[in-house]
Order: structure tokens, then C-alpha cells, then sequence
């Protein structure tokens, strides 16, 4: 099938390929032609402002127009850690790959943050002042205390300091996903006998109280749990229906996605902070979501 930039102008109109008007529709098909590479393309119309899953359906209706097969850009896109060499260069600094999981994917980065970063980050949330930590309410949205996350914490914006922009610009190279689809990062503390009981970092789709969430980033898609300091005993990361136990260390950190492969909340992501037996675990987590947050 030959589609010249004529009949593609005057062609049927497809819903998601033109909701960015016709200069994305002619670099759509202009692309696909020249055979590019439908992920890489997928990847640049995401970091160019458009929703993941409008570009998926964007990519899937040209390759169809264009007699190609869609299913190359089907699978779900989300925030993946690729490992093909133990080290993962991060730019400014090198990270070691300790361990791997495919499904679900859990990564464990040690060197992800320099001492220097950890101290600043945890300096910069005393500034601010930690308070109780909270858990989303999934009747009514927002944030309420619960006896199941005993930690204390803070967030920071975005962007807020040059310490933290320097992170999250980490973290989105090395996850394939931009600052913009991601929350600002959030420090905390946990003291002796703190925990964070096992739960889903996914906002549940069946709760009055997670449109709210949703509503701003959509789905939450990976996550991030950093880690500030060492800690003597206790306060492991837990994946219970996994049986895998992460011990906190110093500038270490470990990656999971909340979805599956197909964009589904991932059962298996199930985590929790086991409670701190000796010492002071303080780590910042870093949610990434659907779209901008
Ligand atoms: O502090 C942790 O280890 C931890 C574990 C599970 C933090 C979170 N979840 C979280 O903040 O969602
Ligand atoms: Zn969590």
C-alpha cells in the first residue's frame, strides 16, 4: 500500500492521529514510511507532550493505514530499567545492577545517589519538616493518617532545588520516562518500630476516592524507593507474594513497575517497609504516572 502525503491529507480521519493537528499526522506517516523505529517514536511523541496511550493508538492507526503490522507499539508502555551491562550509566554518575526481576520488574541500583546527594536530600526535608505520613482515602480522595504507614515525611516539588532536579533527571533517563509523567519526590523517616504496612502504590480504578488521584498524572506506573541512609536492623523492603527482602543501604535505590505489560495494576508489585528495629531508615520515593503530573 503506497499513502502519499496527498491522500493522507485528505484521508479518513483518525482520532488519535489528529488530535495534534496535521503536522503530527504527516511526521507520524512521514516516519513510519522511512521505517523508523514505532517505540522510538512513540517514546519522542511522549517527552513532546503527548498522553502515552493517545500516541499508542496515534501509531497503531498509521501502521494500519499503512498496511504495517500494529502490535509493534500494543504492548504498554511504561517506565522500564534496561540492563544489558551490569552498569548503568546515568551521565553524572555510574550505577551497579545488583539484581533483576523481569516480571514484575524490580531493579536494584546501588550508587544511584552519590553520600553527598543523600545528606543534602535529607537536610533540605528537616528544612522543611517532616510530618505523619498519610495514605491515600479511597472513599473520598485526598490523604488521611492510618495506622498501617506509622513513618513521618515531607515532599518536595518538582524541580524544587537543583539537588532534586538533578535526581529526577536521573531517574527519568534511566527509566526511559520524562520528569513531567512524575511526581515530585517524597522523603521518610522511619524511627524504631516504623512501618509501612504491604500495599499497592496503583491507585484502585473501582474507588470513588482515586479519581481525585487520577485525575492529575492519571495511573501511577512505576516506582522508585531511595535509599538515604543505612540502617542497623530492620526496615527491609518487603514483595510479599514475591518472598523478596531489600535491605536499605546508602545511595541505593530499587525500581518496580505498578502495572503489568498490559497496563494493568500489577498484583505482584504488592510492598511494604518492614518495621525498624535498630537504627534510622530515611528514603525518598519517586512515583511515575501515566502522563504529566
Ligand atoms: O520505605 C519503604 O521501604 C517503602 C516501602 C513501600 C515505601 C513505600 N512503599 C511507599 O512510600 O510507597
Ligand atoms: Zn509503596
Amino acid at each position: 500500500m503506497n499513502i502519499t502525503l496527498t491522500n493522507i491529507n485528505s484521508g479518513p480521519l483518525y482520532a488519535s492521529l489528529d488530535s495534534k493537528g496535521v503536522e503530527w499526522r504527516e511526521w507520524v506517516f512521514n516516519n513510519l514510511q522511512r521505517d523508523c523505529n514505532p517505540k522510538d517514536m512513540l517514546a519522542l511523541m511522549v517527552s513532546s507532550g503527548w498522553e502515552v496511550e493517545a500516541a499508542r493508538l496515534a501509531l497503531d492507526e498509521a501502521l494500519t493505514a499503512l498496511g504495517k503490522p500494529p502490535q509493534q507499539v500494543l504492548r504498554f508502555v511504561r517506565p522500564y530499567i534496561r540492563t544489558p551491562e551490569n552498569y548503568l550509566d546515568c551521565g553524572d554518575i555510574v550505577a551497579q545492577v545488583l539484581f533483576s526481576l523481569q516480571s514484575p520488574r524490580i531493579v536494584l541500583l546501588d550508587n544511584l545517589l552519590s553520600a553527598e546527594e543523600c545528606d543534602r536530600l535529607i537536610d533540605l526535608a528537616s528544612e522543611k519538616g517532616l510530618k505523619k505520613s498519610d495514605v491515600v482515602d479511597q472513599e473520598e480522595g485526598g490523604f488521611v493518617a492510618h495506622h498501617a504507614r506509622t513513618s513521618s515525611g515531607t515532599y518536595f516539588t518538582r524541580s524544587e532545588n537543583a539537588w532534586v532536579a538533578r535526581i529526577e533527571k536521573r531517574l527519568a533517563q534511566i527509566s526511559e520516562w520524562p520528569v513531567t509523567h512524575a511526581e515530585g519526590l517524597q522523603i521518610l523517616r522511619y524511627e524504631i518500630g516504623q512501618e509501612y504496612r504491604p500495599h499497592f502504590d496503583w491507585f484502585r480504578t473501582d474507588m470513588p476516592g482515586s479519581a481525585k488521584q487520577l485525575a492529575q498524572g492519571g495511573q501511577r506506573l512505576g516506582t522508585f524507593i531511595l535509599y538515604l541512609s543505612d540502617v542497623v536492623a530492620g526496615g527491609s523492603t518487603i514483595f510479599p507474594t514475591l518472598g523478596i527482602e531489600v535491605f536499605p543501604r546508602k545511595g541505593a535505590g530499587v525500581f518496580f513497575t505498578d502495572v503489568d505489560e498490559q497496563g494493568k495494576p500489577e498484583q505482584k508489585s504488592l510492598h511494604g517497609g518492614s518495621p525498624v528495629i535498630k537504627g534510622t531508615k530515611i528514603v525518598a520515593t519517586y512515583w511515575q504516572r501515566e502522563s504529566v503530573y
